[in-house]
C-alpha cells in the first residue's frame, strides 16, 4: 500500500506468567531492544492536539498518525484512544467504539508533507530532510524515555513487552494490515491473542506516553484530555521497584484542571514566560535505557 501499514494494537499489562503463556502458545522471541524516543511538538502542541506524534528513535525519524489516503481526504474522524472526544468541557471518555488505528511515516518526504498538511505550511525547501523541517517549523522536544523492548511473533501478530525508565511498563498486540477494511478482523485476532495470554482488557491500559504525559508535562497532558486524543485513565498504580519516585501527583502541587481553568492561551502566556515548550517546562531527562 503507497501509504504504509496501518497498525491495530491493544495494549495490557503483561503478568509474571506472560512470556510463558506466549511460549506456550508457540510464539517465538524476535528480540531484545533498547531505544531511546525523543518527542516533538510546536510550542503550541499542534501535533499532538492534532494526534500526530513525531518522533525521533535511535537516529530515525518516524511520524505516528491518523491513516490518511495519499491526496485525499481524512478518514472518518477515529474516536481518541478510549474517548469520544468533545470539547473543553468534554466529561470523562467513554470506552472506545473501535481501536485507534495509526500509520508509521518513516520517509523523509512524507513525514514533512504530513507535518506541513497539518500544520497548514507550505514545505520549503530546505525540508527535504526532517531536521530542516523541524528546525524550520519551530518544533521542540517534550518527552525524552527510554524504553527496554522484549518482541514476540505469532503468526501475523506481534507482542511488544516495553519497560520504560520512568517506571511504568505496558505490553501490546499488535497486528499490521493494508487497508482500513482489514481492521475489524484484525483487531479481533489481537483481542483473541491478548485474552489467551490471560488479559481481558476490562481495564483500559494507557501507553507509556500517557503516562509520562500525566506525571512529567501535567499541563500538556490536560491539553490532549481537552482535544480528545488522550483518555484520561487515572495515573496506573506504581510498578515493582522500577516507581518515579520525585514526579507522584501529590507532590506535584497544585491540580492541573485548576491551573489549567485559564485555557490554553493563558498556559501559553504562562509557558513562555517560563520559557519552556508547550506549558510544563524542559521534559526531564531520564538515563539511558
Ligand atoms: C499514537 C500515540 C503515541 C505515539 C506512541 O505510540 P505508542 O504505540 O504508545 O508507543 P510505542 O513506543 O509502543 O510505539 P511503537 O514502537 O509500537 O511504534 S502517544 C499517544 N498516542 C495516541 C494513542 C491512542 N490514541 N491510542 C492508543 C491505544 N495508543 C496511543
Amino acid at each position: 500500500m503507497p501509504w504504509g501499514s496501518i497498525e491495530v494494537e491493544a495494549k495490557f499489562t503483561a503478568g509474571p506468567d506472560t512470556e510463558a503463556r506466549l511460549a506456550a502458545l508457540g510464539a517465538a522471541l524476535a528480540g531484545s531492544s533498547s531505544f531511546r524516543d525523543l518527542y516533538y511538538d510546536t510550542p503550541d502542541l499542534r501535533l499532538t492536539r492534532a494526534d500526530h506524534w513525531l518522533r525521533l528513535r535511535q537516529g530515525g525519524w518516524e511520524l505516528k498518525c491518523p491513516p490518511v489516503p495519499p491526496g485525499g481526504a481524512a478518514l472518518a474522524p477515529q474516536p481518541p484512544a478510549g474517548g469520544t472526544g468533545g470539547g473543553p468541557e468534554a466529561a470523562a471518555p467513554a470506552p472506545p467504539a473501535v481501536a485507534p488505528t495509526y500509520q508509521e511515516l518513516t520517509s523523509p518526504r512524507a513525514i514533512v508533507g504530513r507535518l506541513c498538511g497539518v500544520l497548514g505550511v507550505a514545505p520549503a525547501p530546505a525540508w527535504d530532510q526532517v531536521p530542516g523541517a523541524v528546525a524550520g517549523l519551530g518544533l521542540q522536544e517534550f518527552a525524552s524515555f527510554g524504553t527496554r523492548r522484549r518482541s514476540y511473533r505469532l503468526g501475523g501478530l506481534r507482542v511488544d513487552l516495553d519497560q520504560a525508565d520512568f517506571g511504568y511498563a505496558v505490553a501490546e498486540v499488535e497486528a499490521l494490515v493494508g487497508a482500513q477494511e482489514e481492521v475489524p478482523a484484525a483487531l479481533e485476532e489481537v483481542l483473541q491473542l491478548r485474552r489467551a495470554l490471560g488479559r481481558d482488557g476490562a481495564t483500559r491500559v494507557p501507553g507509556k506516553m500517557s503516562v509520562y504525559l500525566q506525571r512529567h508535562r501535567p499541563r500538556h497532558y490536560q491539553a490532549l484530555l481537552r482535544a480528545g486524543v488522550l483518555a484520561g485513565d487515572p495515573e496506573p498504580p506504581p510498578q515493582g521497584d522500577d516507581v518515579a519516585g520525585p514526579e507522584t501527583l501529590e507532590k506535584r502541587g497544585p491540580s492541573p484542571v485548576m491551573e489549567l481553568a485559564g485555557g490554553l492561551e493563558s498556559e501559553m502566556g504562562h509557558s513562555s514566560a517560563r520559557g519552556g515548550l508547550g506549558t510544563d517546562g524542559p521534559p526531564p531527562q531520564h538515563s539511558a535505557p
